[in-house]
């Protein structure tokens, strides 16, 4: 399997990470026999990457080394919009994103990315482990993609190298990276800050050099990034609760015999409760890092915030089908937000 020759320039253009030169030559990741291939932008011991390397495991126990896969961790192959890309062309096939670069792709992915959709991290696992996960999941399919499972990612809060964040009015004229979505422009802007769309690699730089004052994230990418080392105030708005997603190309998947597909989707489902035990672990010893390092945290109160963002919600949920998405996730959280 060959990525289009488009595709490989355009990755080359973009400078899709730190790829070696004979990846960038075929842009796509080299493939061992019987093995997948899969990529993640964290690095090799962050709970999502473990977590889908998990999954290759268990299909190599289960059909004794026949599958398999080989990881590409700490975004190797590119950025998340980039090796989505090569995902649906089937030059990789697993792909770890998160939902922010599926937003612009399927809609019905904007519903579990609106801010404060999901109560706790409790309401949101209830919600993505039933139905309503799983037609998100499926949503995809016409993009391409297999929706396998969904991860945990935490909340999202604001950091910044200038002031702590308390109320809107604290955000003004704050220029924010956000993850290449509208949402995430829209949800910023709605603040009263300016939103920079900016891969994740980019970040501690444009940090350190003052392109940008800040960001938003979750404790374990706010602490791995090292971006706490440069943006010293991190507010706790946790606006967002929106999950990691696990994807297979819908090529490769097309070529999985049914029993196959199904230890597949097995084998993603079993490393969810595995990613959560490392999640868990993963947000107390960043949150420790963070904290010891002298980073000033503090807590906001969320009225305000809600309030604010709430053009946000009626500008991206449109459709009948994502209304009721929304009604039956807020159903299962216990009311409006
Ligand atoms: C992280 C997430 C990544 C990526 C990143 C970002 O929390 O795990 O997949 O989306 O945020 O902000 O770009």
């Amino acid at each position: 399997m060959s990525c289009p020759a488009s595709f490989s320039r355009r990755s080359i253009l973009a400078g899709a990470g730190a790829l070696s030169a004979g990846l960038l030559a075929g842009g796509c990741a080299p493939r061992l026999a019987g093995k997948f291939t899969a990529a993640d932008t964290h690095v090799l011991d962050y709970p999502t990457v473990q977590a889908t390397i998990r999954v290759g495991e268990i299909l190599a126990r289960a059909t004794n080394d026949r599958l398999g896969m080989k990881m590409y961790a700490g975004g190797q192959l590119g950025n998340e919009r980039d090796t989505l890309e090569i995902t649906t062309f089937g030059g990789l096939d697993f792909n770890r994103v998160n939902l922010a670069p599926l937003n612009s792709i399927e809609p019905l992915t904007t519903v579990a990315a609106l801010p404060f959709i999901f109560e706790t991290t409790e309401h949101m696992r209830k919600t993505l482990d039933g139905p309503v996960g799983e037609e998100i999941l499926a949503s995809l399919t016409k993009h391409g993609l297999i929706g396998l499972c969904f991860y945990d990612s935490g909340s999202r809060s604001f950091y910044n190298t200038r002031r702590p964040i308390r109320t809107p009015a604290d955000m003004r004229g704050l220029k924010l990276r956000v993850p290449g979505s509208d949402l995430y422009i829209s949800m910023v802007q709605s603040l009263g800050a300016d939103a920079v769309p900016m891969p994740l690699d980019e970040v501690y730089q444009s940090l350190a050099q003052g392109v940008i004052d800040g960001a938003e994230n979750n404790w374990p990418s706010f602490e791995s990034g090292r971006h706490f080392e440069v943006a010293r105030y991190y507010s706790l708005t946790r606006h967002l609760l929106a999950p990691e997603v696990l994807v297979m190309s819908k090529r490769t998947w097309d070529r999985q015999s049914a029993r196959d597909q199904g230890l597949i989707r097995a084998a993603a489902k079993s490393s969810v409760p595995y990613m959560r035990e490392l999640w868990d672990a993963q947000v107390a010893k960043s949150m420790k890092i963070v904290m010891d390092s002298g980073v000033a945290v503090n807590e906001i109160d969320p009225a305000p915030f809600r309030k604010a963002m709430t053009g946000v919600w009626q500008q991206y949920v449109t459709t009948p089908q994502q209304r009721d998405l929304v009604d039956r996730i807020l159903a299962a959280g216990g009311g409006q937000p």
